[in-house]
């Protein structure tokens, strides 16, 4: 964004731990493999981080803490899929490039929290 390459920091929109696993790539399906993830929505991306040490707010910004990947929201597409797992409060986050991750909570309100934000933000940038 016009932000970043101006140096400011964007904004932090929300950061916490969900279980996520990557189920596509490029549009290959892949083998799950469900892992708890600090996740942090900043700017226009969710950002993923392994490591329980990045657990904490400030994790996300630049050279406090290295992600373990960061997915672009612009064109991305989010949708409940309760029927992709046996897992409960499950969706779906579908990227332009053909990327699919599942993102789970044991909270239902929590789950409904990030899906309403990320969904949000899409539609922001939908309308850029
Ligand atoms: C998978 C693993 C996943 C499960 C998946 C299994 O087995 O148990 O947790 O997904 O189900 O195939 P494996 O460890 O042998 O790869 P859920 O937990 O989301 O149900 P699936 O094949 O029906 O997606």
């Amino acid at each position: 964004s016009s932000t970043d390459t101006e140096g400011v920091t964007p904004e932090l929109e929300k950061a916490g731990l969900l279980n996520k696993t990557k189920i596509a790539e490029g549009g290959r399906k892949l083998r799950k493999n469900w892992n708890p993830s600090w996740v942090v929505l900043v700017g226009n991306s969710l950002v993923f981080f392994k490591d329980p040490k990045s657990q904490n707010p400030d994790s996300w910004k630049p050279g406090n803490s290295r992600p373990e990947s960061s997915v672009d929201l612009r064109g991305a597409q989010l949708q409940w899929a309760n029927d992709l797992s046996s897992r409960k409060n499950v969706f779906k986050l579908r990227t332009v490039t053909g990327n699919e991750f599942l993102l789970q909570s044991e909270t239902e309100l929590l789950i409904r929290e990030w899906y309403r934000t990320i969904q949000n933000v899409i539609d922001r940038l939908d309308k850029e």
